[in-house]
């Protein structure tokens, strides 16, 4: 099911355009429905799959989320190798790595054929995580950020009430939620990528400032707590999380983001990260250094021509 198309400008990051000034700018994800009662996605067992990536932020934000409220065995979950190379993510039945999964489905060979079996005129990213309708073969959304909202309502009725009553973003706390994520987004989750794909000097260093100043701002709301909003797990920590456990392995030295590491510069954030680590098997089982490590200094040969993968920092992540 491989196409012909030549679509080398949408899977082959070698290829990727920047802003005429060198910066970088993130498109919007194409699939947007929601999983509700009485639309044309509704909740059901056995009826969808979840692709990701375990290198990705933005894929282990559902992936966490998944784990948290038990969809284990409602979601089945397919994970691809961390070798995104010129048609975009491989399977492993073409690119074998340890961890990744062949496509169940439809021995797809890329993420990419799945997109093109959805449209065979797709013209943007094929971006992780996807998540699938086996039933309507095609893709129900490809944003975390609603996937994760999805997950943490939509299936409520079919999964026991202690995990039903998981609330990652409880109405309460909604709009502190929000307005965090709003800044953590743009100069936190976007902001190691705004800088570690800058083409100059200019937008790399007005991205890397903004992001120590927004840790210097979550060091401040963190210390002395253990969750960024009220006192309960939420989206907020799912959000950054996924961004700081990748800042000390990845971003410091292949991203530039290096006027301070996690675990030198910022106590609280760095409590916070391995406490979620170490004591919640969501996140501890959603994160692969391996993966991680490998997809940025292998894929990204822009930033990264050699492919050499840097060989720390050891410990991947301190113990508590
Ligand atoms: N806004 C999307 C972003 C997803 C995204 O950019 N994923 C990256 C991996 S970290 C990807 O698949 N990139 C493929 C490409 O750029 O060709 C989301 O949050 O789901």
């Amino acid at each position: 099911m491989t196409s012909t198309r030549d679509t080398s400008l949408q899977s082959d990051i070698g290829k990727m355009k920047l802003e005429p000034d060198g910066s970088f700018n993130r498109l919007p994800s194409s699939f947007r429905n929601w999983i509700q009662k009485d639309g044309q996605f509704t909740a059901e067992r056995d009826r969808y799959h979840l692709y990701v990536s375990l290198a990705c932020p933005w894929a282990t934000r559902t992936l966490i989320t998944r784990k948290l409220k038990g969809l284990e065995d409602i979601i089945p979950v397919t994970v691809v190798s961390p070798h995104m190379g010129e048609f975009g993510w491989p399977f492993a039945s073409v690119d074998p790595f340890p961890g990744a999964n062949p496509d169940p489905l439809y021995n797809a060979q890329h993420i990419r054929d799945l997109y093109l079996k959805v449209n065979p005129h797709y013209d943007a990213k094929f971006t992780v995580p996807v998540l699938w309708d086996k039933k309507l073969h095609t893709i129900v959304n490809n944003e975390s950020s609603e996937i994760i909202r999805i997950f943490n309502t939509a299936f409520n009725d079919l999964i026991p009430p202690d995990k039903a009553s998981i609330d990652i973003y409880p109405e309460q706390h909604r709009k502190e939620i929000d307005a965090i994520n709003e800044w953590v987004y743009d100069t936190v989750n976007n902001g190691v990528y705004k800088a570690g794909f800058a083409g100059a000097q200019e937008p790399y260093e007005k991205a890397v400032y903004a992001i120590f100043e927004s840790l210097d701002r979550l060091e401040k709301m963190l210390t002395g707590k253990d969750y960024l909003v009220g006192d309960t797990l939420t989206e907020a920590d799912i959000r950054l999380f996924v961004t700081i456990v990748r800042f000390d392995p990845v971003y410091v030295g292949h991203f530039k983001c290096n006027l301070r590491t996690i675990r030198n510069g910022y106590p609280a954030l760095h409590t916070w990260l391995r406490k979620l680590y170490w004591n919640n098997d969501a996140f501890r089982s959603s994160t692969d250094f391996e993966h991680i490590k490998v997809h940025y200094y292998w894929s990204q040969t822009k930033v990264n021509p050699t492919r050499i993968v840097a060989v720390g920092p050891t410990p991947d992540i301190e113990p508590l």
